[in-house]
């Protein structure tokens, strides 16, 4: 099970974005689904509410999350996952760079880097992120990632990454199975849960799926 090299959190499985921007659903009507489901990581993303909205919903979900042991990660914030006492933050390459924002956080708490190239995975690995994200694997309309990588690509950032790589942009359950052989930890995913009409079977359907090639590997 991989895990951040400074913590014992659970950095595999399925990683929910809880994508908030443009969904009208909040994160505490998804939370309890999630957790029901067995999701063991959660990242609150929201790239539209004000920051004091932001910081709000990321101190109900700390509560939840605390007490059902899943790991909290706050994106682009590092300000307000110190100030919640979140698990960490995840940081785009256009946010704070990764030493001022372990200097907000300190060393126990994870960073996680949003990379698209071998260079930027390297350069994250060796400025201590505790994993990466990669992508986008393929076409996804929640974000503007650029062109689609492939699964291939994963494999060939696997041979210079040995922090989890979390893969992203497109997932679903058609495509974790080539994901996870191609040597993903990590399966981060927005729509395929966040616009299911029922987020639990959903989530459920990941989890079970995930676990049982995990576990075959
Ligand atoms: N980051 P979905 S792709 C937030 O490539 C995000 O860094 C990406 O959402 C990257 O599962 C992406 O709906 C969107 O495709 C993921």
């Amino acid at each position: 099970m991989p895990q951040a090299n400074n913590s014992k959190l659970y950095l595999g499985g399925i990683c929910v974005l809880m994508d908030c921007s443009g969904r009208a659903r909040p994160p505490f009507d998804s939370i309890i689904d999630l957790i029901g489901a067995g999701v063991k990581w959660v990242q609150l993303r929201d790239k539209e509410a004000t920051r004091l909205a932001v910081y709000k919903a990321a101190r109900l979900l700390k509560e939840l999350t605390k007490a059902n042991g899943l790991t909290l990660i706050i994106n682009d914030y590092a300000d307000i996952a110190a100030a919640i006492d979140a698990d960490g933050v995840h940081l785009g390459q256009d946010d704070l760079p990764l030493s001022e924002a372990r200097k907000i956080l300190g060393a126990d708490k994870l960073i996680g880097i949003s990379t698209h190239n071998l260079e930027q995975a390297v350069k994250a690995q060796e400025d201590g992120a505790d994993y990466i994200g990669f992508g986008p694997i393929y076409a996804t309309s929640t974000k503007k990632a650029g062109p689609p990588k492939g699964p291939q690509s994963i494999k060939e950032i696997r041979n210079h990454i040995h922090i989890p790589i979390a893969a992203i942009g497109g997932i679903n359950e058609e495509n974790v199975a080539e994901l996870i052989e191609a040597g993903a930890d990590a399966l981060a995913v927005a729509s395929a849960v966040m616009d299911a009409e029922d987020i639990s079977k959903a989530a459920d359907a990941f989890v079970t799926f995930v676990t049982r090639l995990k576990t075959s590997q």
